[in-house]
């Protein structure tokens, strides 16, 4: 561990560790932030009086929004100048969202991406090739600032350019890397068309973070570059990458660094805070940040919090994997799908890999579904082999079984028909360097 005294803090002292920082954090942006001072008289909180912990469902909510409205540093609770570094992530609309942080916020930064690194299992001295994207995105500097923390040697890739990455992963014969997963699946792609195996490639762990994934494109990730993968999350809002990091050892939900930033799960309908275990939006409020500090953000992402002690011996509450964004939920003819809910799906059949593709189009006024999905090499080797020897016949029930098999799954578990198309290995979008979309819904619901 990086830090093992505070990553195995026992609860009750974390939680008072918690409950002091949050009263201070409520004084602080009270004091500094006049967006916050509005809020809180508003919800009837005054700083000299409000108790903590147990009373966190009485702070406001902050969104997305407020963020934009005060945008580029409207919410910034220092004044310019001291801020040492902002960073931005592009929204799907308009302007950037804008974060900054002090010379302590960046510091921390570095800390909790040790931290994380050290969970994953990096030690000191090891190669960290970092193909996370550098620059207004938070991957990059981020975890390469806690890679230095941690003592690792980092290489500065930054993403895309899959030539130089392969060729400078043969050559310095890096131990850890860190990248997107579907920019891990384009890799792991590049080598195996190459003919390199597994074994052949110095790589032992494999850290995906920065969009949600499955276990399929765990195994996907780890079969092909011979590594261990564990998942990395975060958001600029809170830092960038480093909120939370799963174990190595136990590879089961992620550890939320909460001296820093408290977690709780609320009803996306209501807000109201859900019992551990139950499935909600994740939100955070920052304990230690100076420059941007913030109360109960709302982060949009789904999922749920476990509570149970994990293996790895650290005390801190560990979140599922993220189901799905509300706001990329989709609604196809009425029902609620997320993207993630589709790979679980295609996970449950071994005739299709990993690689998928997802279409929603207005025909009429009637939602079309599209899902084009990649066959698995094996099966595609097959098929197109009898369909060299003649068998086109049987080639083509073949195929229509499959896709009888996933329309019909996909109609009994998410309930929306789907049409359904197979691809040959390599035809579903791949990651050429960060996040990649999925699903493209090309429906103009404006207009
Ligand atoms: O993606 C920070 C980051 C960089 C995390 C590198 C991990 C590694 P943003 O660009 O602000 O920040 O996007 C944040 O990405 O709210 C989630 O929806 C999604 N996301 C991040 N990590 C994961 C993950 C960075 N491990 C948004 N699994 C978040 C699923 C993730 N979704």
């Amino acid at each position: 561990m990086f830090q093992p005294e505070i990553e195995t803090l026992p609860r009750e002292r974390l939680r008072a560790l918690q409950d002091e920082r949050l009263r201070k954090i409520v004084a602080y942006v009270y004091e500094r932030v006049p967006f916050y001072r509005q809020k809180l008289d508003e919800a009837g909180v005054r700083p000299d009086t409000f108790r903590g912990l147990d009373e966190l469902s009485r702070l406001p909510f902050t969104k997305k929004q407020d963020l934009r409205d005060h945008y580029p540093f409207g919410l910034f609770a220092v004044p310019r100048e001291e801020v040492i570094r902002v960073h931005a992530s592009s929204g799907t609309t308009g302007k950037p969202t804008v974060v900054g942080y002090t010379r302590r916020d960046i510091e921390i930064f570095a800390e909790v991406n040790a931290r994380s690194l050290a969970a994953a299992g990096a030690r000191p001295g090891m190669m960290l090739h970092n193909a996370y994207g550098y620059g207004l995105f938070t991957g990059g500097l981020g975890v390469h600032y806690g890679g230095e923390r941690l003592g690792l040697t980092v290489v500065p890739v930054s993403g895309g350019m899959t030539e130089r990455q392969i060729m400078l992963i043969q050559d310095f014969k890096p131990d850890v890397i860190t990248a997107t997963p579907s920019y891990l699946q384009t890799l792991a792609g590049e080598f195996r068309r190459r003919g390199i195996p597994p074994e052949a490639i110095s790589l032992k762990i494999a850290i995906p973070g920065a969009e949600p994934w499955t276990e399929a494109i765990r195994k996907d990730i780890e079969e092909g570059l011979g590594v261990k993968a564990v998942n990395i999350y975060g958001l600029s809002e809170i830092i960038g990458p480093g909120v939370s990091q799963e174990c190595l050892e136990a590879q089961s939900g992620s550890h939320i660094w909460e001296d820093h930033f408290l977690p709780e799960v609320v009803d996306p309908e209501t807000g109201e805070p859900l019992p551990d275990g139950e499935e909600g939006v994740l939100v955070f409020t920052t304990l230690t940040k100076e420059a941007l500090p913030l109360l109960r953000y709302w982060t949009g992402d789904i999922t749920y919090l476990i509570r149970e002690p994990c293996v790895c011996g650290r005390t801190h509450v560990r979140m599922g994997p993220i189901k799905g964004r509300t706001d990329d939920m989709l609604i196809i003819r009425g029902v609620n799908v997320y993207p993630t809910q589709v790979e679980a799906v295609l996970e449950t059949i071994p005739e299709v890999a990993p690689h998928y593709q997802l279409v929603v189009r207005r025909e009429g006024t009637l939602d079309e579904a599209l899902l084009r999905v990649e066959l698995s090499e094996p099966v595609f080797r097959r098929i197109t082999h009898e369909v060299l020897s003649d068998e086109v016949v049987e080639a083509d029930h073949g195929l229509r079984a499959i896709r009888e098999k996933i329309g019909q799954k996909i109609k009994e578990t998410i309930g929306v028909t789907m049409r359904v198309e197979l691809l040959a290995p390599g035809e579903a979008p791949r990651s050429a360097g960060g996040k990649l979309r999925r699903v493209m819904d090309e429906r103009n619901l404006s207009a």
